[in-house]
């Protein structure tokens, strides 16, 4: 068991306030394995201070010297791959694999990417007689979850960075030690003092007084929408911008032209990856009721094949929430196809790659998001139901369309109510703006789109 002290303040790890100490759970051996210092409002507002006392230096900065910033952070990060990777494991619980090749290798395309557009977009441009300049908003709140706990990082800061924006992160209590190990990447990288700063803390409190800190411009917040409510009541109320990352409930639809074997297979991975703690997952597969009993028949067995590879959920909190769900989904008169709720395993927060059969639109499990390794299997009549269904949710982050005809495929997703759509598989793309239309939420991450989040417009007139 390691107690690290201190956060990262100002340039170097300074004590906290006071003496709380959050307790962080290997989620495989359900053992404490390390303590993080429980951040106060005290805490909160040295790291705010800190950030607006380095804005308008790092705001000055050239956009091509914090380009080159963002690259030294970004081979600081490369350089301890491993390390993180296995921080990753021990408090998420992700198999190692995972950790290495999705929840680090894909914060740093996004963090070299970044690196990339800071030095090339342009931070001002002439309209008319008017010169526009794109300045930063200002001192950043980013507030992020546990379910990629580097990723969801290097989402908010480097962009927020890229912007000239300073950044105080207050990352979820579940999963600290990966943004200790981002706080070390920074300070390796030589970025400037107070450029960066990280409190540890619980949400209702360190996170709290992080949003409503007056001298915070911006928050910038991924987590669950009841959450993200809060926040945005916050934001309005003191008139700061905010941008939201919250649920989802995507829909994978599956046309009759498509090659049946190989959209399940996929979109049973999709689910199941990172023990289905994904925002963006598929968790309802739409299929046409001509296909319907073959397609469960292969969500079944590929979930079944899947059982050795999975992870715990993050906590014992969740894995409850989860099997929750799965009671419900039975309760509401679901059929259960793979999985269940019982724990596959004497230790850990396991829950099984579960599958329902019979599921309809508007039962709680094809309406709510679960956070877990659960997929809901939906039959469609034709074309026009499928999309009634894809969108008769009140989220809208992600999806997909399966066709052999792409064009049909794409005229299918145009119409989705959701802010990204794979079409027959679709790649990780670092530059595709990543948000959710409805309550998936407010902005955009990744990118151009995700860039501008973080700047504001002042126009000069000749
Ligand atoms: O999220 P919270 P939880 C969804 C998912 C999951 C559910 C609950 O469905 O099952 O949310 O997860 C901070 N003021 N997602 O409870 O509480 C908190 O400390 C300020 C979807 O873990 O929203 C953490 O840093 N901050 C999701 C962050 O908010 C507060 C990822 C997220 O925690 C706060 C995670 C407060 N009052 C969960 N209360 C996604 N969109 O990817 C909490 N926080």
């Amino acid at each position: 068991m390691q107690a690290y002290d201190g956060m990262y303040l100002d340039g170097a790890w300074r004590p906290a306030a006071g003496p709380d100490v959050i307790e962080v759970v290997d989620p495989a051996e359900e053992q404490v394995i390390a303590t993080v210092p429980a951040g106060t409002a005290e805490d909160v507002d040295a790291a705010v201070r800190a950030a607006r006392a380095a804005l308008p230096g790092w705001a000055a900065t050239p956009p091509a010297r914090r380009a080159a910033h963002l690259a030294a952070l970004r081979d600081a990060l490369a350089a301890r791959k491993d390390e993180i990777a296995e921080t990753v494991t021990a408090e998420l619980g992700s198999p190692l694999p995972f950790s290495q090749q999705v929840q680090v290798g894909l914060p740093l395309a996004v963090a070299g990417s970044y690196a990339e557009l800071a030095a090339t977009y342009v931070f001002e441009e002439k309209t008319g007689n008017s010169t526009v300049c794109l300045e930063p908003v200002g001192v950043v709140a980013a507030i992020t979850p546990w379910n990629y706990p580097l990723h969801q990082v290097v989402a908010k800061v480097a962009p927020a960075l890229a912007a000239g924006c300073t950044v105080v992160l207050k990352p979820a209590e579940d999963t600290p030690l990966t943004a200790r190990r981002f706080a070390e990447a920074v300070h390796e990288a030589g970025l400037p003092t107070g450029v960066f700063n990280l409190v540890t803390g619980l949400g209702p409190v360190a996170g709290q007084a992080l949003a409503e800190h007056p001298g915070v411009d911006m928050v910038s917040f991924t987590g669950s929408t009841a959450v993200g409510r809060r926040i945005g009541a916050i934001a309005a109320g003191a008139v700061k911008k905010v941008a939201l990352e919250l649920g989802g409930k995507s829909a994978n639809v599956i046309l009759p032209d498509a090659d049946l074997a190989r959209a399940v297979n996929v979109g049973v991975a999709n689910v199941m990856a990172n023990s289905g703690q994904t925002c963006s997952a598929w968790t309802r597969m739409l299929v046409h009721r001509d296909q319907y009993d073959e397609a469960v028949e292969l969500a079944a067995a590929a979930a079944a094949k899947y059982g050795d590879r999975i992870g715990p959920l993050v906590s014992a909190r969740q894995q409850q929430r989860v099997r929750g769900y799965i009671e419900k989904g039975v309760a509401e008169g679901a059929r259960l196809v793979a999985g269940g709720p019982d724990n596959p395993r004497e230790r850990g927060y396991y829950v099984a790659p579960t599958v329902f059969a019979d599921v309809t639109p508007g039962m709680t499990i094809a309406q709510e998001e679960i956070f877990g390794p659960v997929l809901a299997v939906l039959r469609y009549e034709d074309e026009e139901d499928a999309l009634r269904i894809a969108n008769g949710t009140a989220y809208g982050l992600a999806g997909a369309v399966w066709s052999g005809d792409e064009a049909r495929a794409v005229a299918f997703a145009r119409r989705m109510e959701t802010g990204q759509v794979d079409i027959n598989g679709g790649r990780f793309n670092p530059l595709a703006p990543f948000g959710g239309y409805k309550q998936s939420g407010v902005g955009r991450e990744l990118g151009v789109h995700g860039l501008t989040e973080y700047l504001q417009t002042k126009s000069l007139q000749f």
